[in-house]
């Protein structure tokens, strides 16, 4: 016996993931359900060696569901999340929707769990942004030991990042340079085969974009509104996996060998850091994999109890669909699905 579940969105790349993953990790599913807009219905996604054909989101009554992963765009989950956790089941949601607000936790399991214990105000648990995830998970265990004072960070992000659309056009483009000439950007604002673009999201009034935003407004929810955090975001031409140059300065003491080892000890993460070829992350190697992986660890002479890292993750697993699934598995392990399932 298991649980009911539905994955909303399921077409989507994080959608497909989370099929995936909740299969990997054997989350004990009883029945599982694969919901699409009514565009997709019919449409085949698979679920190990289940093939689900999508069901309508408009028909569906989620009454009927103990568990509701949702990967859909924020608009959209500010309509349904709050009518699908009023009919029973909680939902686990990757939308920026749900995240800033005061009665709806914002989880990383490694970091915040036990803020899933008051999950039922709303019957909803927000997921981080990708960015936000993997630095948070390596930044919680050195701000319990040393506390952070300041964090710089620039990213490197995937174009998966920006879903489907976004992977073709890098493909696109990348093929184009070399036959016709590069095609003309339609997902991101410039060229991104052969280019970085400085800039993710959509511009706020202080100059920042909102996905820099996202990054210190959910470091401060999850670990402590007192740590200051800037970061500029950067699109990168790589496919799948999001890397973070990251610098800290602490209130105390904390150096290279003693951080090291705490990032060693602490869940979620792996350490590679050595100081030859092999001895550093990149993301073409942290794709498919579920770990933060974390390289480079360097003392920074020029501030005091200064340290850089280098921060890497499969930004479609423990950015996004990963951390859906380990949200159900902790809501598991806690008693926190509606029992009756287990009944
Ligand atoms: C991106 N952070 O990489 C976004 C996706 N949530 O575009």
């Amino acid at each position: 016996m298991g649980y009911r579940v539905a994955v909303v969105g399921a077409t989507g790349n994080v959608g497909r993931e989370m099929l995936n993953i909740l299969e990997e990790v054997d989350f004990p599913v009883e029945k599982i359900h694969a919901i699409a807009s009514r565009k997709s219905i019919g449409v085949e996604v698979s679920f190990g060696d289940q093939i689900l054909k999508c069901e309508d989101v408009e028909q569906f009554d989620f009454s009927t569901v103990d568990v509701v992963l949702m990967s859909v765009s924020g608009s959209f989950s500010k309509e349904w999340s709050p009518k699908i956790g009023a009919a029973g089941p909680i939902v686990i949601d990757n939308s920026s929707a749900w995240r800033m607000d005061p009665d709806v936790p914002l989880v990383v399991p490694e970091v915040n769990p036990d803020d899933v214990e008051w999950a039922n105000r709303k019957n909803i648990i927000a997921n981080p942004n990708c960015s936000t995830a993997q630095l948070v998970v390596a930044l919680k265990p050195l701000h319990d030991r040393a506390r952070i004072k300041r964090v710089v960070v620039s990213t490197y992000q995937s174009v998966s990042g920006a879903g489907k659309e976004g992977m073709d056009e890098l493909f696109d483009q990348t093929k184009n340079v070399f036959v016709l000439g590069a095609t003309p950007p339609k997902k991101f604002p410039k060229q991104i085969a052969f280019n970085v673009i400085p800039f993710i999201g959509a511009f706020q009034d202080d100059g920042y974009t909102d996905e820099e935003a996202k990054m210190w407004n959910e470091t401060h929810k999850m670990i402590d509104p007192a740590i200051k955090l800037t970061v500029t975001c950067v699109r990168v031409p790589v496919m799948v996996g999001h890397s973070e140059a990251v610098n800290i300065e602490f209130h105390e003491p904390l150096d290279e060998d003693e951080a090291r080892d705490i990032l060693r000890d602490s869940p979620g993460l792996i350490v590679i850091d050595k100081r030859d070829d092999k001895g550093y992350m990149t993301p073409k190697e942290a794709q498919g994999e579920f770990p933060v992986f974390v390289s480079r660890i360097r003392n920074d002479p020029t501030v005091e109890n200064g340290l850089n890292l280098w921060v890497v993750a499969d930004n479609l697993r423990k950015g996004a669909a990963l951390n859906a699934v380990q949200i159900a598995e902790l809501l598991h392990a806690r008693g926190l699905i509606r029992q009756k399932a287990l009944a």
